[in-house]
């Protein structure tokens, strides 16, 4: 039975990556360590918290004492860390914290990984060991209308939040380098989907919408993402860890590329036909001061994953979208946990000026 340590998994695509994983291994031992930030929710979890295949553990992937104690419990096969400061508005207010948990924790991790996996007098790593770093597109930095993104575009990153991702996949590409630790980087682009913190632009326009609350879109509205469903970004993490060849980076994307005002326009269209709200329309819509250092595009290359893994993005957005909305719709209940308490603070402090 394969045991991994999976971190920041109470967040957005760490809960969809363990019930992917739970779904498709009937003998696997996922051990989720999770600080539970404001991103991290365990009713997330509550449909598997019976389930022994999966261990919660609260805790900071910084916590050298606590990993330690992990590996030495577990012996663990995989790493695969999720766990991070995700947001770019945030990274922006407050740079300090992504320095410390996608930096300093990213580092931690490896070198209890190390620790447990390397025997310094014979020079050897233990058998079948691998540490995954789930990292972004963003390292790259910003696109202009044309080209994309390969893994040996060059780390160009400008927000604060993709400058310590950049800085986190250094140091695991160091450890491989340096010690010769069996490493994979996978870098993907925009998820969408279930359990997404409504602070990311398709789950808060949703609540917005919903509410007929203002849409506050950035700048022009012009800026490009590149989307990807998260199942599948579930199923790209599960065959690098399993097959991904030592020491290499895998771009995850579905050319799947549409502007901003776009996703907006779609969930308006969406929940007004859906809803038969007539209060839901496109004069919602409010353009707001832009982010600052605001990337203007992401583009994903994902050859080399589909030519070495067979990897492919399986949902089109048109139904992505769709399935999106369904979970938000039949979510309610989630959708104003998540949003009551600090959350109204917030969206207070992030757009008064905008
Ligand atoms: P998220 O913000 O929804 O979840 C992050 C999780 O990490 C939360 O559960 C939080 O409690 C936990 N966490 C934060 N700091 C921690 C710490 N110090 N110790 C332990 N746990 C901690 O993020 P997400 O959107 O699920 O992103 C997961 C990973 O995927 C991140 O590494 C992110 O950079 C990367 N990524 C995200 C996207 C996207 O579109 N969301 C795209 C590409 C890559
Ligand atoms: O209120 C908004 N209005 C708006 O116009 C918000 C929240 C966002 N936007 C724009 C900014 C971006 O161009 O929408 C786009 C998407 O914004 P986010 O959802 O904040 O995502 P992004 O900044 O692209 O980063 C995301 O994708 C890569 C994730 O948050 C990262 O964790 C991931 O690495």
């Amino acid at each position: 039975m394969k045991k991994y340590l999976v971190t920041g998994c109470a967040g957005f695509i760490g809960t969809n990556f363990v019930y992917y994983m739970l779904k498709k291994y009937p003998e696997i031992l996922l051990v989720n360590l999770d600080k539970l930030t404001y991103a991290g929710n365990l009713e997330n979890l509550k449909d598997c918290e019976d389930d022994p295949r999966h261990v919660f553990v609260q805790g900071d992937i910084c916590d050298k004492e606590l990993v330690t104690g992990l590996f030495e419990k577990y012996d663990f096969d995989y790493v695969i860390n999720f766990a991070a400061e995700s947001h770019v508005d945030r990274s922006i207010t407050n740079p300090e914290t992504f320095v410390e948990t996608n930096g300093m924790g990213t580092v931690n991790l490896l070198q209890c990984a190390k620790n447990a996996w390397y025997d310094s007098e014979t020079k050897t790593w233990a058998e079948g060991k691998k540490y995954c770093q789930v990292s972004t597109d963003e390292v790259y930095g910003s696109l202009g209308a044309d080209g994309y993104f390969m893994e040996t575009t060059p780390l160009c990153p400008h927000s604060p939040y993709s400058s310590s991702k950049a800085s986190a996949d250094m140091f695991v590409m160091a450890y491989h380098d340096t010690y010769g630790m069996p490493v994979n980087i996978t870098r993907c682009s925009n998820n969408y989907g279930p359990y997404q913190f409504p602070e990311k632009l398709i789950p808060l326009m949703i609540n917005n919408v919903k509410n007929h609350k203002k849409l506050p879109v950035y700048g022009d509205g012009m800026n490009v993402r590149d989307w990807l469903y998260v199942e599948d970004h579930c199923k790209a993490i599960d065959m690098v860890a399993n097959g991904g060849r030592d020491g290499e980076v895998y771009n995850v994307g579905g050319h799947n590329e549409r502007p901003n005002i776009f996703i907006v326009k779609t969930i308006i269209a969406q929940l007004h036909d859906r809803l038969k709200d007539d209060g839901i329309d496109e004069g919602l819509i409010q353009y707001v001061a832009d982010r600052l250092g605001h990337d203007r595009r992401y583009g994903i290359d994902p050859t080399k994953i589909k030519e070495e893994l067979g990897w492919y993005p399986e949902t089109p957005f048109e139904k992505g979208i769709v399935l999106t909305i369904d979970w938000y719709l039949e979510h309610e209940e989630w959708m104003n946990n998540v949003t009551s308490g600090n959350y109204q603070k917030y969206y207070e402090e992030m757009y008064k000026n905008k």
